[in-house]
């Protein structure tokens, strides 16, 4: 029967049967030792000079005693590291060919292009499953945090017949001759669900045709998206955004200590409140900060990301802070526009580390003026009429909000590139491998 790594040191003057790949190998003379891993830690095997013959990543079974290590050969940095195996048998379960490089390194010294080039390989690396650990507590507490407060979860459709943020940054899908698209966010979904369920949550792959290479852009990506209804406010919105966001950080902390320690790094600061600052008023701050007249524009640049950052960490010690109150044209045609100012919006960015992680808002509930901006948004009616009818018989006062998993792995371990924290990332460059280049087809 097979024996877990991490269970070894509880088997001492046992002969035990583990299973797992050659992490590493070392001889010494006539004594050889390797490293086995498994799934659940390391442990340190000795034996003949026979062990020296096998690869590293080969697949093998090993049969031994686990004895314990003298004293002055403990390592600290193994939870095995107490113990190790003497072998008395080994029969190797599949081969590996000679690494492209070496994936055992503490640090992975290779490139991005060959990291993700050679992805089944260097995710085996442990900072590389780090990142991965630390990505699936983020989305396992997301979903608690929502459920705790008896969000419903639901699966959104892929394949959409419109656009719902607008733009051009959309897949289209021929769809047995008709014209679909691949979902850019559960937008319409989520808030026309709030009519049944009061309070629902996603996670879904979101589709942007992104056609520019970014260190911060996928065009796949893991969406966290809620919606709430019965909302007495637009604030209401962006603490619950706040309340999830501060879970989801605590459950990082406290589950992922190895994972931060690993990529040397700490999960942000945040105060009692996420400070939260009006877009203009944060472009007038970013001015007088930075003699940077970004006064009229209609949303951040990634400086201007970074300055009001820099400017929430001196005056209140947030990281993260939230932006709200965008021009109201420059939203999607669903954003609520301020009662007093209504030439800006009831939308709100949460920025961290100098960039954006979420983006959400209140919602216009009222069917007349939904379709008000329907026409001024040049939407045509008929194209997300299963929504509108949601619209039509009783949608209550409603908000939401979407954070992209990648983005809050990335800010979390300070990645310097959003590709790193996608096990399988797609750019307009890369769908598993890299692309051939298309020459564009020049008019004559
Ligand atoms: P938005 O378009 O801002 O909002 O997307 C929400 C969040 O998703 C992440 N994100 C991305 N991450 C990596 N690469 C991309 N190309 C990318 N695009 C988006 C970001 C972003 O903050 N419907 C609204 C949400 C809402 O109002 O509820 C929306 O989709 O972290």
């Amino acid at each position: 029967m097979r024996t877990l790594i991490a269970d070894t040191p509880t088997h001492i003057g046992e002969t035990v049967t583990i299973k797992g790949w050659v992490n590493s190998i070392r001889a010494h003379g006539q004594i050889a030792f390797t490293d086995i891993r498994d799934r659940s830690g390391t442990l340190q095997v000795v034996g003949d000079k026979k062990l020296a013959s096998l690869n590293v990543e080969d697949v093998v079974e090993v049969i031994g005693q686990i004895n314990a290590r003298d004293e002055k050969y403990f390592n600290p940095k193994m939870i095995t590291g107490k113990v190790e195996m003497a072998v008395t048998d080994v029969n190797i379960l599949a081969v590996s060919q000679d690494m492209p490089f070496d994936i055992h390194q503490p640090d992975l010294n290779v490139t991005l292009p060959v990291l993700l080039d050679n992805r089944t390989l260097s995710f085996r690396h442990p900072k590389v499953k780090a990142i991965f650990k630390v990505q699936e507590v983020v989305i396992d507490s997301f979903r608690q945090a929502l459920k705790a407060k008896d969000f419903m979860e639901f699966q959104s459709p892929s394949i959409i017949p419109s656009v719902p943020e607008g733009g051009a940054e959309v897949f289209k899908v021929d769809y047995f001759g008709h014209q679909t698209f691949l979902s850019q966010s559960p937008q319409l979904y989520k808030s026309l669900l709030v009519s049944a369920f009061e309070r629902v949550f996603s996670v879904n792959k979101i589709f942007r045709a992104e056609p520019s290479v970014t260190t911060r852009h996928l065009t796949e990506v893991v969406s966290l998206d809620a919606e709430m209804g019965l909302i007495e406010s637009w604030t209401e919105v962006r603490d619950m955004a706040e309340y999830v966001i501060k879970f989801v950080l605590d459950q990082v902390k406290e589950k992922c200590a190895a994972e931060l320690a690993l990529f040397n790094a700490t999960i942000p600061t945040v105060p009692e409140n996420i400070p939260s600052i009006k877009l203009r008023d944060a472009q007038q701050l970013i001015f007088e900060r930075t003699g940077r007249d970004c006064q009229n524009e209609k949303d951040f640049s990634p400086d201007d990301e970074r300055e009001i950052c820099k400017w929430s960490m001196e005056k209140y010690g947030s990281e993260l802070v939230f932006v709200s109150h965008f021009p109201t044209k420059s939203r999607p045609f669903y954003t609520y526009p301020d009662d007093e100012t209504p030439e800006f919006n009831q939308g709100f960015d949460l920025i961290g580390r100098g960039v954006e992680w979420l983006t959400g808002g209140r919602r216009i509930n009222d069917y007349q003026t939904i379709m008000d901006h329907v026409k001024q948004w040049g939407i045509d009616p008929a194209s997300i009429d299963l929504y509108l009818q949601a619209f039509r018989y009783g949608m209550p006062p409603l908000g939401g909000f979407a954070f992209g998993a990648e983005r809050i792995t990335m800010q979390v371990l300070n990645l310097a590139n959003i590709r790193e924290a996608s096990l399988f990332p797609r750019d307009m460059e890369r769908v598993d491998k890299r692309l051939p280049k298309i020459e564009k087809k020049v008019k004559k």
